[in-house]
């Protein structure tokens, strides 16, 4: 297949927990890359690739109104009093117009890419513009990068588990440890970095679905 996308947006979610705990998002951050920048990577001198020039940034903290897990306090290190003592709005259709607007600036046809996104960031932010009686265009693209990167591995899907995580391919890419895991925008600037390391495969792959596909993670 191969959609003939104009413009990635990376996305990364962080939230209160896991889908079993009905999340509420507690960050999101939105990367978009031109496409011409996937296609043509820059690297130093090393020649280790490089984040793009060009890139669009969204990153935005969100009171969940609802307590964070344990485990997710520890690995984003959020908490709700930070977040109400900084006093962040909750997840309203003002965001969902910014987030709206940033989508809008970029060419189009645009692809929504998130790591394990099928399963977990884009239900959950389904669910949360749901609330909000708001939704994306049903024929908005959208990538899962885990699923991707299983397909590009092994087309016939008998993946190993815990080979995919972003931190792990990001191992293999760059042999050493990512910057800011857990945090929206260093997930979401890892992921680009990973996905530039295998655009061309990932640009041709038949792995794109559509928003009108993604069920909400809980409603
Ligand atoms: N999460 C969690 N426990 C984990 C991993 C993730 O509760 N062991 C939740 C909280 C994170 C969110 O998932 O904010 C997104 O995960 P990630 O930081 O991998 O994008
Ligand atoms: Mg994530
Ligand atoms: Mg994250």
């Amino acid at each position: 297949m191969g959609a003939p996308v104009k413009t990635f947006v990376f996305l990364d979610l962080e939230a209160t927990g896991l889908n079993r705990d009905l999340p509420k998002i507690t960050e999101i951050c939105l990367v978009a890359v031109h496409v011409s920048s996937l296609e043509n990577p820059v690297t130093n001198e090393s020649g280790e690739v490089q984040l793009p020039r060009v890139m669009d940034k969204l990153c935005l903290c969100v009171d969940p109104g609802k307590p964070l897990t344990e485990a997710a306090a520890n690995i984003t290190g959020l908490s709700n009093d930070q977040l109400y003592d900084s006093e962040k709005q909750k997840f309203d259709i003002n965001l969902i117009n910014t987030i709206n607007e940033f989508v809008n600036r970029q060419a189009k046809p645009v692809c929504l890419v998130a790591h394990n996104g099928f399963y977990y960031d884009f239900p959950l932010l389904k669910t949360e513009l749901l609330h909000q009686n708001e939704d994306f265009p049903g024929s908005m693209l959208c990538l899962d990068s885990l699923k991707a990167f299983r397909y590009l591995d092994d087309p016939t899907a008998k993946y190993v588990k815990g080979r995919h995580t972003l931190v792990e391919i990001y191992r293999r890419s760059f042999g050493k440890e990512p910057n800011n895991s857990h945090f929206a925008e260093g997930d979401v600037l890892t992921l680009i970095l990973v996905f530039i390391c295998q655009a061309r495969d990932l640009l041709n792959a038949p792995i794109y679905m559509t928003w009108e596909q993604i069920r909400p993670m809980y409603t």
